[in-house]
């Protein structure tokens, strides 16, 4: 068991088994604490993967879905809490995977019902591994002001009450999760509010005890007094005991142990908790109490009176000096609603930056690009490219496959968008659509190190064109005029061009092939684009792998496109062209 703090204000933790509102609760609480980052920074869903769409304060966030506890941990290597929402089935098997893994510290298993013989194997993993269990049967914990596990604490408006968005000086632990929220309030009126407050859980045996968070209290120096909540049946209790006996708590404990009316009934009683039964006398709430005031622990004569004693314990230190009255703040104010409130009026944003943004701060087409296809600001340099990008494929004129294709469709009688589409869907591999199989064939070959000798010879040998390479019309002695261009904005402005380099090494080899096999408009915008990605030190390695296998960059040439299509359609119109037929000696039929 650690010997002290378990969370801060910077602590993440990755959530097992998607639950949409306490993950939500978790990240509204964030809000109210203004901690910087989201404390859930991925989700484990076994057998899917993606993202899920959060709110963080009144900004949506994307939080990295995983399928396996091993891939959130690898993902998430500063996550080092794992909250497990599994049903007592799975939970044993999820929570040893996560003591199993080195990033992960703390364990809190919510579930009820999971087998004994599961949980002691969990207890003796984590104890010979230095990991901390909070559960199973429990609602969690929070750290004032910082981190909290799922539920806990119920809703906003009551850890509002409860003044958790900030820490007070009370460490607090306590079998019963709800129980822990009616504390939280109570303590809240008592003193100056809660450090931290733990819920142990309910179980007979809880994967860390009352004694083991008190111990940890008294080595945390912003917590000055301890309040503990037991119940009867087991002896959790007497570790805490012996811990007072010993003299290892230095800090005031006001304890209490509930269950005193079990005595009424003749006979046992087994109240909500597994290990909440009266059993033997040493169990009774009775006898621990007593046995708790022997031991020097602040202990009331009743439940009423356990406000009242905690009250009497914070103004003793603050008159001895040794609890400063804290500054109280205010917390921000949070919708009731937020996703109404998103709707309701507020500035529409691109990635995160408001239109008045992109307006007043002159962005240009390729920022809006940039935000909204890569998720980021990419510097001045990268975005003018693909402005470049985007302007030098508007158009090729009216005889290249897609435009023929608009104007085919135009002069049918048939609307914008059906023209639009027409030609649109003529991009592919050998019309305009090579940019991405362009980045991925001259990607691998870099990396691989091949020769240019050895990328084409062994493309040829697999009867695959090399995307990029060949035209229609352009050959080595009539150059593409806007591959030239792109070059030398990228030689000019790019950091490295090392893949561009390549390409005009692959072409060199082609053409002396044949003429017409040179560096085409989608093999320039390809390259460059993998120097973009790999220079401009915006992307790390797995998302330029990302970019690549999904294929983001024939969206360019799409866009681009686009634009001289519909000047092609507006062409046929305006100019009344009749309905088209093409030449029959033009095309190969056979009957
Ligand atoms: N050969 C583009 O073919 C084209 C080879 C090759 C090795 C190659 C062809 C190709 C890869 C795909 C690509 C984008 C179909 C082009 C664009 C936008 C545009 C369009 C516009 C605009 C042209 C003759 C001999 C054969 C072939 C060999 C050809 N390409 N060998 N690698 N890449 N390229 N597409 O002229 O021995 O005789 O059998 O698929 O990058 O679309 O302006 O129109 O802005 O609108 O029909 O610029 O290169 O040549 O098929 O008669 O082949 O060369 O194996 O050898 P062609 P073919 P052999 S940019």
């Amino acid at each position: 068991m650690a010997t002290g703090q378990i969370f801060s204000r910077n602590t993440q933790a990755l959530f097992y088994n998607y639950k949409q509102l306490p993950i939500q609760r978790m990240l509204d609480f964030d809000f109210l604490c203004g901690r910087e980052i989201p404390s859930v920074a991925g989700i484990i869903n076994p057998g899917s993967e993606g993202f899920q769409k959060l709110f963080f304060g009144q900004e949506e966030i994307a939080i990295p879905v995983h399928s396996t506890v091993e891939a959130a941990c690898s993902a998430h290597s500063t996550a080092d809490v794992f909250i497990n929402f599994a049903s007592f089935r799975s939970a044993a098997a999820s929570s040893m995977a996560a003591l199993k893994q080195p990033t992960i510290k703390v364990v809190a298993i919510i579930a009820e019902g999971v087998p004994e013989l599961d949980t002691k194997r969990l207890i003796a993993y984590a104890q010979a591994n230095n990991k901390v269990i909070i559960g199973p049967a429990t609602v969690g914990g929070i750290q004032a002001g910082a981190f909290k596990i799922g539920d806990t604490a119920g809703t906003l408006d009551n850890i509002i009450q409860c003044k958790l968005y900030r820490p007070g000086s009370v460490g607090f632990v306590s079998k019963s999760g709800g129980m822990s929220n009616e504390l939280y309030n109570t303590i809240a009126r008592a003193t100056d509010g809660i450090y931290e407050g733990i819920a142990i859980g309910g179980d007979v045996f809880p994967g860390s005890t009352l004694s083991d968070h008190v111990l940890r209290y008294n080595n945390i120096p912003q917590v000055k007094m301890i309040v503990v909540l037991g119940e009867l049946g087991g002896k959790d209790e007497y570790s805490l005991i012996e811990a007072l006996k010993e003299g290892k708590i230095q800090k005031p404990v006001v304890a209490w142990v509930s269950g005193t009316c079990a005595r009424l009934f003749k006979s046992e009683v087994q109240f909500g908790h597994a290990g909440a039964k009266s059993g033997g006398e040493l169990e009774s709430a009775q006898a621990k109490n007593q046995a708790l005031k022997e031991a020097g622990a602040i202990v009331p004569t009743s439940y009423e009176t356990f406000e009242g004693a905690i009250k009497e314990t914070f103004e003793k230190l603050v008159d001895e000096g040794k609890i400063v009255p804290i500054h109280e703040v205010t917390p921000p104010p949070i919708p009731e609603d937020l996703s109404t409130a998103i709707k309701s009026g507020k500035e529409p944003t691109y990635a995160g930056v408001p239109m008045s943004t992109i307006i007043e701060q002159g962005f240009g087409v390729g920022d809006v690009i940039s935000l909204l296809w890569f998720k980021r600001s990419l510097p001045r340099y990268c975005t003018k490219f693909i402005e470049i990008c985007i302007m030098l494929c508007a158009d090729h004129g009216p005889c290249v496959s897609g435009a023929h294709n608009t104007i085919v469709t135009a002069r049918a009688g048939k609307d914008l968008v059906s023209s639009l589409v027409s030609g649109l869907l003529t991009i592919g591999p050998r019309f305009g659509g090579a940019i991405d199989d362009a980045a991925r064939y001259f990607k691998d070959a870099v990396d691989r190190a091949l020769t240019p000798y050895e990328f084409v010879e062994g493309m040829k040998k697999k009867g695959i064109r090399v995307p990029g390479i060949g035209h229609r019309i352009k050959r080595a002695d009539n150059r593409d005029k806007r591959v030239e261009l792109l070059q030398e904005y990228a030689r000019t402005h790019f950091p490295s061009v090392k893949h561009m380099e390549y390409a005009v090494q692959v072409e060199t080899y082609t053409l002396s092939k044949a003429n017409n096999l040179v560096l085409n408009v989608d093999g320039a915008i390809g390259s460059l684009f993998l120097d973009l990605l790999a220079s401009s030190g915006m992307f790390n390695k797995q998302e330029i792998d990302e970019i690549v296998e999904i294929g983001y960059l024939n969206g360019l040439f799409v866009l681009a496109r686009s634009i001289g299509l519909i000047g092609h359609t507006f062409d046929q119109k305006r100019m009344k062209q009749p309905l088209y037929r093409h030449p029959w000696e033009d095309v190969l039929y056979t009957k």
